[in-house]
């Protein structure tokens, strides 16, 4: 049974048919939850919860990890010296990012290899964006500024939630994040004011990517399967729509202002609502990607599976030389 405290291994399907939480402690984890507390790995718990948490933790380290291919591609192609720094620093901070993720779903019993097996073998999800090439230095801005700052939003907000290993390590993350994004933007501007050349490359690569970071935020609110359940429990802070709304409110002026046009003629605020209203974003490409069949998903996981297995001697060496200093003898 899932559920009660010191259980850590990963809950089955066939454990979801046949759990019941007790309803008692179902609902005195709400009012726990209402009351803003912090659950933490060794309380009590209700089994939908923990799964979720780790599908969505899960998910949100492998798109870390997954994240730092477009960009780790410009590392030999950086433009300068100080550009090549920033980004080396930043492809590692996004995998540090995904160490404290897999640590924090650890904590709710699913193993780290477990986790790494399902990304390698398709079942579990990362971020759509990931999936699309960097063809130019402009893509890279792109991700830099405008991804970043949108995980940023998703991620202030949910580092208020109910898990505290999560939220912890969110925390640490957006720090991070937020110098990230402070690149991203410094590199955005010097194409946008640079030569016509360069302002081109931004707009194309803008073009491109604007669609895939309107799907970013998740399905519209009607569509989202798994919403409204964790807003209930504090995992999501805000839903899908209210966190792209609020992407667009702080960024579409940022944009603007440097003269780059948004590739949506039907992008517009409506004053009266608060909301923008966007063209159809065509959700039938959101699902193909997200499901496999992207532009780069087949590539992303051909180099996950190459470092996976090309590094395997040294995991192996250092799990050794761990064995060899807890057991002397061994
Ligand atoms: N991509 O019911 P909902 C970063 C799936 S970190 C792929 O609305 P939910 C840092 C969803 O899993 C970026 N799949 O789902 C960086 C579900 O499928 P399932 C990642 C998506 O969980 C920057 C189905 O659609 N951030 O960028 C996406 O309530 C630069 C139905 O959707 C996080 O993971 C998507 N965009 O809400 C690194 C933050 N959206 O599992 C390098 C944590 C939805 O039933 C460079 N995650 N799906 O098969 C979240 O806040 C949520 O999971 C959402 C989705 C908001 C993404």
């Amino acid at each position: 049974m899932y559920g009660g405290g010191y259980i850590f291994s990963e809950p089955s399907d066939k454990d979801q048919k046949d759990h019941i939480d007790d309803p008692v402690k179902l609902q005195e984890f709400e009012a726990r939850i209402d009351a803003g507390e912090k659950i933490e790995p060794h309380d009590w718990m209700p089994f939908e919860y923990r799964k979720q948490l780790i599908r969505l933790i899960e998910q949100h380290a492998h798109s870390e990890v997954i994240g730092a291919l477009p960009e780790g591609t410009w590392i030999t192609r950086a433009p300068g010296f100080k550009r090549k720094l920033v980004l080396i620093a930043k492809v590692q901070d996004e995998m540090g990012h995904a160490q404290l993720l897999y640590s924090a779903a650890e904590t709710l019993g699913k193993s780290r290899e477990a986790m790494i097996n399902d990304l390698l073998s398709g079942k579990s999800k990362y971020s759509n964006v990931f999936n699309y090439p960097a063809k130019t230095w402009a893509d890279v801005t792109v991700i830099g500024f405008l991804i970043d700052a949108a995980a940023i939003v998703n991620q202030v907000a949910n580092a208020k939630g109910s898990y505290g290993p999560y939220c912890r390590a969110l925390e640490r993350i957006c720090y991070e994040e937020s110098f990230h994004l402070k690149q991203g933007h410094d590199a955005f501007i010097a194409l946008a004011v640079g030569t016509k050349a360069q302002k081109d490359m931004l707009q194309d690569a803008l073009n491109r990517w604007w669609r895939p970071i309107i799907h970013f935020f998740g399905p519209s609110d009607k569509a989202s399967v798994h919403g409204e359940k964790l807003m209930r429990w504090k995992v999501k802070m805000a839903s899908n729509d209210d966190m792209r709304n609020q992407f667009l409110d702080m960024y579409v002026p940022k944009i603007l202002e440097l003269g780059i046009t948004i590739p949506d003629p039907n992008l517009k605020k409506n004053e009266s609502t608060g909301r923008w209203e966007f063209s159809d974003p065509d959700w039938n490409e959101f699902k193909r990607v997200i499901n496999g069949d992207g532009p780069c998903n087949a590539e992303r996981l051909a180099v996950r599976k190459f470092a996976e297995e090309s590094n395997r001697w040294v995991r192996n060496a250092l799990l050794k030389q761990t064995m060899k200093q807890t057991i002397p003898y061994a």
